[in-house]
């Protein structure tokens, strides 16, 4: 079994968080240091470290955390303009949780892709 997080409990809401969206399979947060005026984690509710733990049965999961993505970006306002969706995966991707989780950035510019 992998190790537990911080998101694992806010998932059971034994810790707080500003919670926009949950089902069976995923959950929805905004992030504690928004990095954009829309900044929302989308997250299995399940533990997959990294995404190179994914696997063949995490496909149906990891499509509808696309889905509600979209649909969080529609309540955000943020569709029309656009938005960006960011996974990190390991130190050299910056990852700091290791319970996959995808960015939901948006509500301005967000400028380009990597710090130059
Ligand atoms: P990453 O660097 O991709 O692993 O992003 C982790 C994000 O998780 C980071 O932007 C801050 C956020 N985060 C960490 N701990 C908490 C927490 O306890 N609550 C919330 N809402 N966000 C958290």
């Amino acid at each position: 079994m992998a190790e537990e997080t911080i998101f694992s409990k806010i998932i059971r809401k034994e810790i707080p968080s500003d919670m926009v969206y949950q089902d069976e399979t995923v959950t929805a947060f905004r992030d504690i240091s928004p990095k954009a005026p829309t900044h929302i984690l989308i997250i299995p509710n399940y533990i997959i470290p990294t995404v190179d733990d994914v696997s063949e049965k995490d496909e149906q999961v990891l499509g509808h955390m696309f889905v509600v993505a979209a649909k969080i970006a529609r309540e955000e306002g943020i569709s029309e303009n656009g938005y960006r969706l960011m996974i990190n995966c390991r130190e050299h991707g910056g990852q700091e949780v290791y319970h996959l989780h995808m960015h939901l950035l948006g509500g301005r510019p967000l400028g380009p892709m990597l710090a130059r």
